[in-house]
């Protein structure tokens, strides 16, 4: 049986990728998380694991002895990566190469997936949309960065060692439990909250033009599991639903999911010193490599994470 191993388990993808590797390809599942939060998982062991500690990764290493390792540990937030943008350095670049470093001395070959961003594109123009993976990379924010940097070093690593990386640029994926600094979820807690009179019937929103390629996070934690086990190592592959819609358009959906009249206010807190207008993933390399196909419909992601908020509010 293959042994996974995910760095930085406990958050929103974690959560769906250990359900995925147990329920769906049998594999035996291990975890890591940061010793303040909490994993409630059956069969699936878990350890405390701060990225930026080299020696406990190797400690893991040993104890796991992991086939495959999927990178998902980031400081993940675009939005704090302008506020603490030291920080997302440290966690995002010094802890993958923590890793990297960590793995290259263990001596094993696991398979490694390392978990980049659609965000390290940045700025492109209209006609080279939708982004194949050898576009040039301009990465409009803090984050980004961090994350084209990740990229550039995991494909170093790979070369120059011998080592069995594979990279991937994820695009927006959302679901139940995400947390609300990323955009559909802030706009399902506002509008469950605004249904439970918690708050005046106003959604405060950001940027409604940009548009952005939205997955259901279960479709994306599958895409994981394909590419790890097909994908060709070295190589890099996008993972999105290929189709890049309006925020504007997601708000006017979740607003007719709603009973209630809902005004619209934009928020200049929630506008990022830059912003980029369109993402939009070419996944063609994804299907041909693995045969992937979204199963989820955009609009049954939205109407579950409205429904979860309408539960945690
Ligand atoms: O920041 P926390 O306490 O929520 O913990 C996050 C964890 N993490 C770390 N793990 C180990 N050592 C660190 N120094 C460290 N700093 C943060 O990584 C969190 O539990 C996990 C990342 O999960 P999320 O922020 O929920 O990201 P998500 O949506 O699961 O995305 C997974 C990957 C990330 O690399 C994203 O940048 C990419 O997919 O899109």
């Amino acid at each position: 049986m293959k042994k996974a191993l995910i760095i930085g388990g406990a958050g929103f993808v974690g959560n769906y990728l250990m359900d995925y590797l147990n329920k769906e390809c049998g594999w035996s599942v291990a975890v890591t998380k940061m010793e303040n939060e909490r994993i409630q998982k059956e069969k699936v062991d878990i350890y405390d694991l701060d990225i930026l500690e080299k020696d406990a990764i190797v400690e893991v290493l040993n104890s796991v002895k992991p086939d495959y390792i999927f990178h998902l540990a980031a400081q993940s937030s675009v939005k704090l990566s302008w506020e603490n943008p030291g920080l997302t350095i440290d966690i995002n670049i010094k802890g993958s190469i923590n890793l990297l470093e960590s793995v290259r001395e263990w001596g094993s070959k696991p398979r490694i997936l390392m978990i980049g961003s659609g965000e390290e594109y940045g700025y492109i123009s209209p006609e080279t949309v939708p982004i194949q993976e050898e576009t040039i990379l301009h990465p409009g924010n803090i984050y980004a960065a961090t994350k084209a940097c990740q990229n550039m070093l995991s494909k170093i690593y790979s070369d120059a060692y011998q080592m069995d990386i594979i990279m991937v640029r994820a695009f927006n994926h959302i679901g139940p439990a995400q947390s609300p600094i990323f955009v559909v979820s802030d706009f399902c807690k506002q509008v469950a909250e605004i249904e439970k009179g918690k708050r005046e019937a106003v959604i405060r929103v950001g940027n409604l033009s940009a548009y952005r390629d939205f997955t259901d996070v279960k479709d994306v934690v599958a895409a994981y599991a394909l590419l790890i086990e097909k994908g060709k190592k070295g190589e890099t592959y996008n993972v999105g639903s290929g189709k890049a819609i309006q925020i504007q358009s997601i708000l006017k959906e979740l607003l007719q999911l709603s009973s209630m009249e809902i005004k619209i206010e934009v928020d200049e807190a929630k506008l990022r010193p830059i912003d980029v207008p369109i993402i939009e993933a070419d996944i063609k390399k994804l299907v041909e490599t693995t045969g992937w196909k979204r199963k989820y419909e955009l609009t049954d992601t939205l109407k579950e994470t409205l429904n979860y908020w309408r539960q945690t509010v």
